[in-house]
């Protein structure tokens, strides 16, 4: 069964016992919490499990779990049926057994019910798969801040112990001097190689060469110093460029393109989130992105708000081939006219979510504008990721 639905699934899902002691359970899960490339468990019960043989290892477990409720066959053989068959297959006696104890442990977790080879089962596991890997990549999160938070804005701050005590987020500063130290040390060869690589992804719709060469040269340093930490997000703030000419445009979106995260303004909570996202998404990169909502379309019955910001937004979002442009950027410290990508924005279903402190504890909101998939995708992300992050959140749905 689960070679089978290797095939199917995201990630590999791998057989690794049929427990049937106490002993048995807690070595898989001991293994499962130690190593590294296991992003969580999936168990399922083949015929009837005393479950308290499931209790010191279900306490014990330190990484999403999945209570896949299923059996092998499809029908009940009511021809052949026998006492045999009954001791042997009690797959529903098994699985009321074990929700039973995952219930009593107050133990976060995700139940699928159905036949293991029917669609609806191979999505939502996908999706628990995929949440998985989104609350290891939140342990393993360090995110690097050029500089502090914009000046006098709240919604950006927030507790960063707590947050690494709760969602594994180390969260640092660097100096933007730093920055530009390592900005000084990027050869031309590089800068060419990087402005062959804009040329063959995006069209250049600007003359100011300059700018362009100048933006790679940020972002060869700031990947330079983020690979170094390990730091799979970063932010940085207009007011912080002491230094520097340009804030970083082109370079911030093409970092975003790479999988890494960026908010805006040393909003570190939304970068943090945009990496995780984005390693949870589709197709590697996903269509995920920082974005800040700015205004409102109050015509009934079309109500939205429009989201954007002033350079950095991710060209995962693009319809098209995005342009590198120049433009005039009035506000912070840009000396001159920052490049940066344009292009006009996919259409689709899509979700906005948002994540703020509220003192003693976070709350994630989320904005849907869903088809039915994508709702069932949302709910699945967000109830594992509650769960396994310990975390009170509060959220309030629109659309
Ligand atoms: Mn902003």
């Amino acid at each position: 069964m689960a070679a089978e639905l290797s095939k199917v699934l995201p990630y590999p899902l791998i057989y690794k016992v049929t427990a049937k002691t106490n002993k048995e359970i807690r070595d898989m899960v001991k293994e499962a919490n130690f190593r590294d490339e296991c992003c969580g468990i999936v168990t399922w019960c083949h015929t009837f499990s005393p479950s308290k043989m499931w209790i010191d290892g279900l306490r014990d477990l330190q990484k999403p779990g999945c209570h896949l409720a299923t059996q092998y066959n499809v029908e009940i053989p009511n021809d052949e049926i026998d006492m045999d068959f009954m001791n042997l297959n009690q797959a529903a006696h098994g699985d009321r057994e074990h929700g039973f104890i995952g219930a009593r442990l107050r133990k976060p977790r995700k139940v699928i019910a159905g036949h293991w080879k029917d669609e609806r089962v191979h999505k939502r596991l996908s999706d628990w798969m995929k949440a998985a890997i989104g609350v290891a990549v939140s342990k393993d999160m360090k995110i690097m801040r050029f500089g502090d938070n914009m000046r006098e804005v709240a919604v950006t701050e927030g507790d960063k112990v707590e947050a690494q005590i709760k969602l594994g987020w180390q969260v640092n500063t660097w100096a933007v001097g730093n920055l530009v130290k390592e900005m000084n040390w990027v050869t031309e060869e590089e800068i060419d190689t990087l402005v062959a690589e804009y040329e063959a992804n995006y069209d250049i719709a600007t003359d100011n060469t300059a700018a362009i060469r100048y933006q790679a040269e940020e972002e060869i340093a700031m990947k330079k110093m983020l690979d170094r930490e390990g730091c799979k997000a970063f932010t940085n703030t207009f007011q912080d460029l002491y230094g520097m000419e340009q804030l970083p445009g082109l370079a911030s979106q093409h970092l975003m393109a790479q999988g890494y995260g960026y908010g805006g303004e040393g909003d570190w909570k939304v970068s943090a989130m945009t990496a995780i996202l984005k390693a949870m998404g589709e197709n590697g990169n996903g269509a995920s992105a920082f974005m800040e909502d700015y205004t409102y379309h109050l015509v009934e019955g079309q109500e939205y708000s429009l989201g954007a910001h002033m350079l950095e937004v991710c060209p995962s979002l693009a319809a098209d081939k995005p342009r590198i442009e120049t433009h005039h950027l009035g506000i912070g410290m840009n000396e001159k006219d920052p490049a940066r990508l344009v292009f006009e924005g996919k259409a689709g279903p899509a979700i906005v979510t948002s994540l703020i402190d509220m003192g003693g504890r976070l709350r994630r909101c989320d904005g849907a504008d869903c088809g039915m998939g994508k709702e069932e995708w949302r709910m699945g992300y967000y109830s594992s990721l509650q769960g396994m992050w310990g975390i009170k959140f509060q959220s309030h749905s629109s659309g």
